[in-house]
């Protein structure tokens, strides 16, 4: 557990999952349309907490990043993309087993889903590995806040609960950046 209360969390997914735009909705409230890829980008969300202000330090890290010197880790896929989902898998398997993970399957308000629920699972029966899984959207905030409350609760405790959220609007809302 980091000391000074602000935890180094990586974000690790292959371009276009999502990374950039899961960091802006929690940091604006707000959902990026477009698309621009960028590499190594580190924000500071900070959450208000039962327990105080908890400080997150969101490194957004590309294909080949290390995730051992983190706190926690965020692995996130498309589900509409199989490869972005075979891609996690090896990372989800070479990745550091004491660190708090959790993984998030992107882009759930789309149709064309290629990612089941029943692939995540088999992938964890098969694989005896035991992590945290969401369905997520930034889209629609499917799941906004529930991989860092998961990962928070694992860090700091387990009765950690979040009591507000910076400016965010409700799901049925869809502000999109021009
Ligand atoms: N439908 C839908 N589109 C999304 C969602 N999240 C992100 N997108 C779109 O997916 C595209 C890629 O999103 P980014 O957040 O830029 O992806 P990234 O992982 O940061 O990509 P890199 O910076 O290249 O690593 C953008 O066009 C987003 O608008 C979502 O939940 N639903
Ligand atoms: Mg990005």
């Amino acid at each position: 557990m980091a000391a000074s209360n602000t935890y180094k969390i990586a974000l690790i997914g292959t371009g276009d999952v999502g990374k950039t735009s899961l960091v802006i909705r929690h940091t604006t409230g707000l959902f990026r349309k477009e698309y621009n890829s960028e590499q190594e980008i580190v924000t500071v969300i900070p959450f208000n907490t039962n327990m105080g202000m908890q400080h997150t330090k969101i490194a957004e890290l590309g294909d080949h990043s290390s995730t051992e010197s983190y706190d926690g880790i965020i692995y996130m896929f498309d589900l509409t993309r199989s490869k972005t989902f075979d891609y996690i898998k090896i990372r989800v398997l070479n990745g550091p087993s004491k660190i708090p993970s959790v993984l998030v399957g992107n882009k759930t308000d789309m149709r064309d889903r290629e990612v089941l629920w029943a692939d995540v699972e088999s992938f964890m029966v098969e694989q005896k590995v035991a992590i945290k899984y969401y369905d997520y959207s930034s889209k629609s905030n499917y799941n906004f806040e529930k991989p860092f409350l998961y990962l928070l609760k694992q860090l700091i405790n387990p009765n950690l609960e979040l009591i507000d959220f910076p400016a965010l609007p409700p799901p049925e809302l869809r502000y999109e950046l021009q």
